[in-house]
C-alpha cells in the first residue's frame, strides 16, 4: 500500500480527486441518536438515580455512590502536586501563555451618542457557568482541558464544571491537574451521553450549565447537538488536519514529522503537503519512511495517511494558496521564505503557522492561540475558539426626550405599516411631551 496519496494540479480530475479526500462523513447514526435521546430523558426525569447506573454500566463501576460523583477540589491540588517538576512546570507555561493570548480576545463594552442626546452602545456579560466534557480514553488530552477552561475564565465565568468519565474508576492525573492549573471549579466523574444530560437540565447533584464546550465520542457529538437550543454548545469537532504549503526548501524531515503529527491522532485525521517541487515531495516521503519507524503510534499514522493524506504538486506557489483556500483546513504551515507575503492572501484557515520554525505541535500545546479550531472546512464561517464564545453581547438604548420624539414617529410609521397599533402607540407616547413644548 502506498504510505501516502499522490496528486497533480495539471491531472484533468484534479479537483475531483481532492474533494473525495476532503469529503467527511460527519457523525450521525440512527441507532446511536435512539440511544441517546432515551439517556437523555431518563437523565432528566430521574436525575442522580440514573446517573449512577449508566455510570455502572459505562464506567464499568460496582455501586457508584451520589458522594463519589464529584470528584473534591483537594483532589485536583493533589494530582497537581503529585507531578514531578518539569510536567508542572510545562502545564502552568502553557496555561499562561494561553492565558496572555486570551486576554487580547475580550469583547468590549461601547456606546456613541446622537446629537439629540440618546446613547446606544453593547454591554458584554460572561456566561454564568459553563460546562466542559474531557473524554476519558484515547484522546483525554490535559491540552484541550488548557484550551477550554482558560478562555471562559479569562471572560469571566464564575463557575465552569468539568465532566470526565472514569472507566474502571481510574482517573487521570493529567487531566486532574490541567483542571487545577486552568481554574476548573467543579469535576465531576461522569462520561457519556449521560454526562451531557446531567449538565444541560441539571441533576440534584450535578448543576445545570448555560453552553457545553469539549471534544467527545459520537454519542457525545450527538448529545450535545440534542441539547442544544436548550444549552449552548461549541462546534461539532471532526478529525484534526493539517495542510503544509513548502516551497522545497524546509528539511523534509521537520515537515515529515509536522505530517505524522496530525496523522497520529486518528485514522481519519488529514495531512495534507502542496509543493510546486517534485524531487522535494520524494525526499519527504523518504523522510516519512524513515521516521515512521520510531512512531509508537505508527499504525495509526499509516491508516490516516493512505485513506486521507496527500502529497499534492501544484505549479506554484499562487496554486498552493488556491489550494489552502479550497480546503480551508483546521492548521496551515506556511513553511516558505516569505510566509508573510502567502498569509495575506489566505482566505480560511483556523490557524496558520509562519515559516519553517513553526511547527503546528507547539500551536497544539503553548504557543497561546487556541487549539479548539474549526475542521471540515468549517474554516469558511468559523473561527478559533476563544474567550468571545464565553461572553454574551446585549444592546443598550437610551433615548432622549428629543430622540423618543423622533424615533417614535418613525417606528410608528412602520408599526402601522404592519397593522401592530399598540406598538404605534407605545413608540408615540413618548413623542407627545416633546411635541407639546
Ligand atoms: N491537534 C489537536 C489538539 C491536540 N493536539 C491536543 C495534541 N493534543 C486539535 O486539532
Ligand atoms: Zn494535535
Amino acid at each position: 500500500m502506498p504510505i501516502i496519496n499522490r496528486l497533480d494540479s495539471s491531472e484533468a480530475d484534479f479537483r475531483e480527486r481532492l474533494d473525495r479526500l476532503l469529503a467527511w462523513e460527519g457523525v450521525s447514526d440512527e441507532a446511536v441518536t435512539r440511544t441517546v435521546s432515551e439517556i437523555l430523558a431518563d437523565v432528566r426525569r430521574r436525575g442522580d438515580a440514573a446517573l449512577l447506573e449508566y455510570t455502572a454500566r459505562f464506567d464499568r463501576l460496582q455501586r457508584p455512590r451520589v458522594a463519589d460523583l464529584e470528584i473534591p477540589p483537594e483532589r485536583l491540588r493533589q494530582a497537581l502536586e503529585g507531578l514531578d517538576a518539569e510536567q508542572r512546570q510545562a502545564l502552568e507555561t502553557a496555561a499562561g501563555r494561553v492565558r496572555r493570548y486570551a486576554e487580547h480576545q475580550r469583547l468590549a463594552d461601547w456606546q456613541y451618542t446622537e446629537p439629540d442626546g440618546t446613547v446606544l452602545g453593547q454591554q458584554i456579560t460572561p456566561l454564568d457557568r459553563v460546562g466542559l466534557y474531557v473524554p476519558g480514553g484515547k484522546a483525554a488530552y490535559p491540552s484541550s482541558v488548557i484550551m477550554n477552561a482558560v478562555p471562559a475564565k479569562v471572560a469571566g465565568v464564575p463557575e465552569v464544571v468539568m465532566v470526565v468519565p472514569t472507566p474502571d474508576g481510574t482517573l487521570n492525573e493529567l487531566v486532574l491537574a490541567a483542571a487545577a492549573v486552568a481554574g476548573v471549579d467543579r469535576v465531576f466523574a461522569l462520561g457519556g451521553a449521560q454526562a451531557v444530560a446531567a449538565l444541560a437540565y441539571g441533576t440534584e447533584t450535578v448543576p445545570a450549565v448555560d453552553k457545553i464546550v469539549g471534544p467527545g465520542n459520537i454519542y457525545v457529538a450527538t448529545a450535545k447537538r440534542m441539547v442544544f437550543g436548550q444549552v449552548g454548545i461549541d462546534m461539532v469537532a471532526g478529525p484534526s488536519e493539517i495542510l503544509v504549503i513548502c516551497d522545497g526548501q524546509t528539511d523534509p524531515t521537520w515537515i515529515a514529522a509536522d505530517l505524522f503529527s496530525q496523522a497520529e491522532h486518528d485514522e481519519d485525521a488529514q495531512a495534507l503537503l502542496v509543493c510546486p517541487d517534485g524531487p522535494y515531495l520524494e525526499m519527504v516521503v523518504a523522510a516519512m519512511d524513515e521516521l515512521l519507524t520510531e512512531m509508537p503510534r505508527a499504525e495509526i499514522i499509516r491508516t490516516s495517511l493512505a485513506a486521507r493524506g496527500a502529497l499534492i504538486r501544484v505549479r506554484d506557489l499562487d496554486e498552493a494558496v488556491a489550494v489552502a483556500n479550497h480546503v480551508a483546513p483546521e492548521h496551515l504551515e506556511l513553511s516558505v521564505a516569505d510566509p508573510a507575503a502567502l498569509a495575506s492572501r489566505i482566505r480560511h484557515a483556523g490557524a496558520i503557522f509562519m515559516g519553517r520554525h513553526t511547527a503546528e505541535a507547539v500551536g497544539d500545546y503553548c504557543a497561546g492561540p487556541n487549539h479548539v479550531l474549526p475542521t471540515s472546512r468549517t474554516a469558511r464561517f468559523s473561527s478559533p475558539l476563544g474567550v468571545y464564545d464565553f461572553q454574551k453581547r446585549s444592546s443598550l438604548i437610551q433615548c432622549s426626550p428629543a430622540g423618543a420624539a423622533a424615533l417614535g414617529r418613525t417606528a410608528a410609521v412602520l408599526a402601522r405599516g404592519e397593522g401592530l397599533v399598540a406598538h404605534a402607540r407605545s413608540a408615540q407616547y413618548r413623542t407627545q411631551d416633546e411635541e407639546a413644548k
